[in-house]
């Protein structure tokens, strides 16, 4: 899709440029929200940051479908405002970040949750520090994670989900590998993804630990694949 490429002026600094990003993917001013990510690319901003800020653009569109300011058409646009930003900052991820590769980590959305936009920056990190993804998408059943699992023998199993009816799919799961006859699989590190986690979700799954961003979802494969 086509922007208008309206002027930033030159008057702002980062923080205002910082605050009006999250204002504008918040209040889904599509165009205006892409300039600006344009704007911050060319003054060789740190991506990840222009990322942490649609972020939280995101959550406080969550916020507003919450309290019904937005309805469903709103979380589209939303998605489709962060897929466009996604696709100008993925090669700045690549250029900026990548080297061998190790892994591999078996990645994908749980069953009955198709929420994919933090999963797919999640893959991209991973990518960008040398780690090879498997990406099993999204609605991926237990039985699906085991299979590929064998089939892989992943370092470590990352499972996304946003959904709070999510939580027993992410417990289904890790019941299942840990539960598999392979001794090989049955102990592999499962970590989970998603803003809505917590201590309790992580102890109700029996994960080996959660992170409600990318970074720190890097940091944590790193540190259970001593990579
Ligand atoms: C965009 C969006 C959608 C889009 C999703 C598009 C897509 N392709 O993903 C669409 C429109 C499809 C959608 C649908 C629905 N949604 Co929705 N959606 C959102 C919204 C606004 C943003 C989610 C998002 O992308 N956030 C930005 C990303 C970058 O954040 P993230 O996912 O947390 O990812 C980061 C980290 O968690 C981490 N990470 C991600 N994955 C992983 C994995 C691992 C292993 C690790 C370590 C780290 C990691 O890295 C990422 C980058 O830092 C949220 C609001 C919110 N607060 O989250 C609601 C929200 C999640 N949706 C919600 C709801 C209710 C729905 C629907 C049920 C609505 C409906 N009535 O149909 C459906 C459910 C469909 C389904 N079966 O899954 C609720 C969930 C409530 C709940 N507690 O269950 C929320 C919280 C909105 C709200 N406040 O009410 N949604």
């Amino acid at each position: 899709m086509g922007t208008a490429n309206i002027p930033i002026p030159d008057h702002l600094d980062s923080n205002d440029l910082r605050r009006a990003l999250i204002r504008c993917v918040a209040e889904l001013q599509e165009q205006e929200a892409l300039d600006l990510v344009r704007a911050r690319l060319e003054q060789n901003e740190d991506p990840l940051f222009i990322v942490e800020d649609c972020q939280e653009g995101l959550r406080q569109v969550g916020e507003r479908y919450e309290r019904r300011e937005y309805y469903l058409s709103g979380l589209i646009m939303a998605g489709e405002i962060f897929r466009e930003a996604m696709e100008m900052l993925s090669p700045r991820f690549e250029m900026k970040y990548s080297s061998g590769k190790a892994g591999p980590v078996l990645l994908g959305t749980v069953a009955g949750d198709i929420h994919d936009i933090g999963k797919n920056i999640f893959a991209l990190m991973l990518t960008a520090y040398g780690f090879e993804v498997i990406d099993l998408g999204v609605d991926v059943p237990p039985q699906r994670f085991l299979d590929q699992a064998l089939e892989s023998h992943p370092r470590v199993i990352g499972l996304a989900g946003l959904l709070t009816s999510s939580y027993d799919s992410m417990r289904d799961t890790i019941q299942l590998i840990r539960s598999c006859p392979d001794a090989r699989i049955s102990p592999t590190p499962v970590i989970l993804g998603g803003n809505q986690l917590s201590d309790q979700v992580c102890a109700y799954t029996g994960a080996n630990g959660w992170a409600v961003d990318a970074m720190t979802g890097v940091r944590m494969v790193q540190r259970l694949t001593g990579s």
